[in-house]
């Protein structure tokens, strides 16, 4: 078997997109938690601090979209990228990064200084620190410097600003109805693609995760038996989160 290892933190839809790719390719793989304040030290042997790093029998990549075409190039079973539809994914995927993952920092470059958006941010500072302990500090300091961080206000030019946080999720969600469209996956494609496999746990993440009561997506119809059919192909716990602090799962939705 080869030997593959995921370095990075839960707390990234990058991070979990790639590990989405390996479970639904049912490889095995070892997952090894960056913490965010010391990825310069732990990922030096890359030379740079951008998770998800995925490395395989000592060869290593970043950027999560060129793991699904490298996973496929090497193990070609369950294709992420299918080449008889490689032009359409790779189109969708230009949405699926700048548009829907993008939108799961807005809430990070918020000015809002709610109750709800720290309890937010202190609980995805517990999920950081399960596996990669923090000192109090920082956890107490999270919702405060987390939107801080260099690449997530890179992020702003890709947003437009003068949408509300609420407008642009409902916006996102719509164009993520419409991709999938009949089904019964994204593209109306009929195999899963590196496509659902990287929204399809950022959907859970929340949920499994104890940062929301509810899965929402569930309630759009559409969406409910397209996470159904995706989530089939990945384990009970797919988010990376540390089993102390996945409180949920799917079928606790259902
Ligand atoms: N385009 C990259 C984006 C990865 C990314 O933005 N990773 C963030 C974590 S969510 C990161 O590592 N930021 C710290 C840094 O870039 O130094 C991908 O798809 O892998």
């Amino acid at each position: 078997m080869p030997e593959i290892k995921l370095y990075g933190y839960a707390t990234s839809p990058f991070v979990r997109k790639t590990g989405a790719f390996l479970y639904y390719k049912k490889l095995p793989f070892t997952h090894v938690p960056v913490s965010p304040l010391t990825a310069k030290e732990s990922l030096s042997a890359f030379g740079g601090t951008q998770v998800p790093v995925l490395e395989i029998d000592g060869e290593w990549k970043r950027e999560s979209s060129d793991h699904a075409l490298w996973l496929d190039e090497l193990f070609p079973e369950r294709p992420l990228c299918p080449a008889e539809h490689r032009d359409q994914i790779l189109e969708i995927d230009k949405w699926v990064s700048n548009s829907f993952l993008m939108s799961i920092f807005r809430g990070a470059l918020d000015e809002d200084d709610s109750l709800q958006r720290r309890f937010r941010f202190w609980r995805l500072a517990a999920i950081v620190s399960a596996h990669t302990p923090l000192p109090e500090e920082v956890r107490n300091g999270w919702p405060d410097f987390v939107g801080k961080a260099p690449f997530i206000q890179a992020m702003r030019k890709h947003m437009n600003m003068e949408e509300s946080t609420r407008d642009m999720l409902m916006r996102v969600m719509g164009e993520l109805v419409a991709h999938i469209g009949e089904g019964p996956y994204i593209g109306g494609l009929s195999q899963p693609t590196m496509l659902d496999l990287a929204i399809v746990p950022q959907l859970l993440f929340g949920y499994i995760a104890g940062l929301e009561e509810n899965l929402s997506a569930l309630q759009v119809p559409q969406l409910k038996e397209w996470i159904i059919r995706v989530a089939e192909h990945l384990p009970e716990n797919p988010v990376l989160v540390h089993d102390m602090v996945a409180i949920r799962r799917l079928s606790d939705a259902l």
